[in-house]
């Protein structure tokens, strides 16, 4: 039977959702599935990483994210070294702010870790020198705050975290690998969807951006997001409302333009189905 890593065994007690496991070296690992996703920075060494039809030759700077549900493996290894950032995406709860308007965080975090299998040469992120050294003076810090655990910690390791994946999600868009080209391209669509949630969606501009044809557009956004591009962007523009209903005094319908539905029944409606209460009760609970 698959083995799958479980949430309990990795986190400290107190249940905060990220942690840090260093590996160097890394040892030979068996295939395994996990409760929790995994982001790896490279920082030395030579090995394999194998996951589903994927075989990458890793060496220092590559980065990659696994999502929990998805079996990887390591062999081959020669001294290779990574840091493996463990978090439970679910329990977050991140403001991502304006991440998303970044195409390489959709690349990386997004797309990255659920495309279908495929054969590639390469980690869809390489990190030259200076942009490694910086990544891993952030993760120095974020290890830090862990292994303290000061009264703060939390907000001062989300911090940290927050930098690292914003970071990590420019560095994508400076220099990405010719496999993460394909990915940035559909990430570009997805910032672009991002950065004018409040407009239609243009299929034929959205197709264009991501450098294909309308059709295989669909089918690419389909399968690295599970859903279409009009129902991402409801989600979106839904989550949008979500965060100004906590965050904000601004009135229901006021909210619902500035996220985009231009009939603020339609609104109600929309939110209604996807978080199962109305703005309002919604506001009421958490605010
Ligand atoms: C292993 C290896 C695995 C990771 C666990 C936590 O050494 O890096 O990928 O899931 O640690
Ligand atoms: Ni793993």
């Amino acid at each position: 039977m698959k083995r799958i890593l479980r949430n309990d065994d990795w986190f400290h007690p107190d249940g905060f959702p990220i942690s840090i496991e260093r590996r160097e070296p890394q040892e030979d690992f068996e295939p395994h599935a996990h409760e929790f996703a995994e982001l790896v920075i490279v920082t030395g060494g030579k090995g394999l990483h194998v996951t589903g039809g994927d075989s990458w030759e890793l060496t220092a700077g590559d980065v990659f994210v696994i999502a929990g549900p998805r079996e990887h493996e390591y062999r081959d290894l020669r001294d290779l070294r990574l840091v493996n950032l463990l978090y439970q995406p679910n329990q977050l709860k991140i403001r991502l702010l304006d991440l998303p308007s970044v195409a390489g965080y959709h690349a990386l975090f997004t797309l990255g870790p659920n495309r279908r299998q495929k054969v590639t040469a390469k980690a869809p992120l390489h990190l030259k020198g200076r942009e490694l050294a910086r990544v891993t003076a952030l993760v120095d810090r974020l290890e830090e705050e862990l292994k303290g655990r000061e009264p703060g910690f939390g907000f001062m390791a989300m911090a940290a975290f927050m930098q690292i994946i914003g970071e990590l999600s420019r560095c994508y868009g400076r220099s990405p690998s010719p496999d993460g080209r394909a990915l940035l391209r559909v990430g570009e669509a997805l910032s672009h969807l991002e950065r004018n949630i409040q407009n239609e969606v243009d299929l034929e501009e959205l197709a264009s951006i991501a450098h294909m044809s309308r059709r295989s557009f669909l089918r690419v956004f389909q399968s690295a997001t599970g859903t279409s591009p009009l129902a991402w962007l409801i989600d979106r523009r839904i989550e949008r409302a979500c965060s100004m209903l906590r965050h904000t005094d601004l009135r229901i319908t006021e909210i619902a333009f500035e996220v985009g539905f231009n009939d603020s029944n339609y609104f109600t409606r929309q939110f209604r189905k996807a978080v199962g209460q109305s703005p309002r009760e919604y506001r009421l609970k958490r605010g």
